[in-house]
């Protein structure tokens, strides 16, 4: 059972990013804003920058992606030779070993040339497309990153007609935003200083302008990336046997999985395995079941699984640890980030649910079922991704009995349950009787948890789903 990282990537060029790719601008902003970047940026605009005329060919480069990301395979093009680009247009989607980005078009003008066929891998750096400019783009640069990363104040000129024209130039140049959030700002008469950014440093999407027009009404996605559907064997599974051979790329969450389930086999797992009567728990849920259909939550097993862990690791903090780089010390976690792998139609994803230990049990139901509906749109944000210390894999809602967890680094354990199922059993009186049970699995990395430590742990664990009584005299 492997439970790869996956965290979110986002691209530089999506620097005129459409609405739901927010992240991408901001993380651009991140690097293009920081207090010391700003000043190169500045003087790299000075030195660097020429102006493109009308008709310039201008290669657009795949920018630094971050995450330490060098190269992305090409999964979709939405243009082609000869089309014509707006600002915002999709240009491609592309996926790396960690999530698929689309790419938008910082441009007008008209496609020139594509680089490379769909399945190909693309390095940043490099240019994904040539586009013949619509007009003269003072201040862009010809391909250099930086420049392209970097914020031209080019504000477009304002119509004299414009009653407020000169204000509304004034303030824009206060806010941030990058030209083609300008302009559309401009295009519609919205004084930019008035829109609440919500972009790095209060920086002004796309969104904003579109949410203080009214033309969108959602929240300022804060974290949110923009995950498409990956491509995976399941979704272009086809039922006929292989006449021949096939070369399939490692690509996408396979790469992740690859990564850090080769990272994982150098830890020294333990095993341990118990089964768990449920009797209780299961007249418990079903009763929740129905308070939770009133209250719109829906409520399922695991937050009652992942409650009960979080008040095991209270006791038991060494399980909910990491070791740092060189093995010296031991960081016991105090916050309960409890991962939960979930299966999605893009494959793996693990995401986590933040402090667990503060949470009730419907705080838990209502963050699951966010993180579920999100997982099944691809729409999981990074800081849902980032800072598990610890893993419940349920693999039970799919099926099977045991399981053979693989730790999640840099997590020291991971657990993974079983169906719960109908089997015979003693009851007190020694009459056999029909009990509902779950077989749990547990890895702990044996150079942290001994495996007297992950027994003990269990058992309480075990106490508190038999006797959810105990469980809920224990939450605060
Ligand atoms: N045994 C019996 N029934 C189970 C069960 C189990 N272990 N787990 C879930 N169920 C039931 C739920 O209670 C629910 O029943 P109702 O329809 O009566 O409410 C139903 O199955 C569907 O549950 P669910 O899957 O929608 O919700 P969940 O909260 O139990 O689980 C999630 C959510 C995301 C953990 C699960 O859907 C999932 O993706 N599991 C797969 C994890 C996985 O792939 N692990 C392998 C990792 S290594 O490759």
């Amino acid at each position: 059972m492997a439970v790869p990282e996956v965290v979110s990537v986002v691209d530089d060029n999506i620097c005129a990013a459409q609405t739901t790719q927010v992240i991408s601008a901001m993380f651009l902003l991140q690097r293009c804003y920081s207090a010391g970047a700003g000043a190169r940026l500045a003087s790299l605009r000075r030195l660097q920058t020429t102006s493109i005329a009308y008709g310039s060919l201008v290669p657009f480069k795949l920018s630094d992606i971050g995450e330490g990301i060098a190269e992305v395979q090409v999964k979709e093009w939405h243009v082609k030779v000869g089309d014509r680009v707006n600002q915002f247009d999709n240009i491609c989607e592309v996926q790396s070993d960690k999530a698929a980005v689309s790419i938008t078009s910082r441009y007008d003008g008209v496609i020139k040339k594509l680089y490379y066929n769909v399945d190909d891998v693309a390095k940043v750096g490099q240019p994904l497309i040539d586009i013949e400019l619509d007009e003269d783009l003072e201040g862009a640069s010809t391909g250099d990153q930086d420049s392209q990363a970097s914020e031209a104040p080019k504000t477009p000129a304002i119509s004299s007609s414009t009653p407020t024209g000169a204000s509304v130039q004034q303030n824009h140049t206060k806010k941030l935003a990058t030209p083609a959030v300008r302009r559309i700002a401009m295009e519609n008469k919205v004084n930019i200083s008035h829109v609440t950014g919500s972009g790095k440093d209060g920086r002004v999407l796309k969104e904003d302008v579109m949410r203080f027009l009214g033309q969108i009404t959602t929240a300022p996605s804060d974290t949110s990336y923009t995950p498409h559907a990956a491509s995976t064997p399941s979704a272009k599974w086809q039922p006929s046997a292989l006449k021949e051979d096939q070369i399939v790329p490692v690509r996408g969450y396979t790469r992740a999985m690859v990564k850090s389930m080769s990272e994982a086999l150098k830890i020294p797992h333990f095993g341990y395995n118990d089964e768990i009567n449920v009797d209780s728990l299961v007249i418990l849920r079903n009763q929740l079941k129905h308070v939770g259909k009133e209250r719109g939550v829906k409520m399922s097993y695991m937050p009652m699984f992942i409650k009960a862990a979080s008040l095991a690791l209270t006791k038991f903090p060494m399980l909910n640890a990491s070791a740092d780089e060189k093995f010296e010390n031991i960081i016991y976690k105090a916050s309960h980030n409890i991962c939960i792998a979930m299966d999605t139609p893009g494959g793996l994803v693990v995401p986590n649910i933040k402090n667990c230990e503060q949470r009730s049990l419907w705080e838990i139901a209502e963050e699951l079922n966010r993180l579920h509906e999100a997982g099944k749109r691809q729409q999981i944000s990074r800081d849902d991704l980032i800072g598990g210390t610890f893993t419940l894999s349920n693999i039970g809602a799919i099926g099977g009995t045991y399981a053979s967890p693989v730790i999640f680094p840099p997590q020291v354990a991971i657990g993974a349950l079983g169906k719960i199922e109908k089997l015979p059993r003693f009851d007190r009186d020694g009459k056999v009787y029909p009990a509902n049970l779950v077989k749990v699995s547990w890895a702990a990395d044996h150079r942290v948890v001994d495996g007297a430590t992950m027994a003990r742990f269990s058992n309480l664990w075990k106490e508190y789903l038999e006797n959810p009584m105990i469980m809920l005299s224990e939450m605060r």
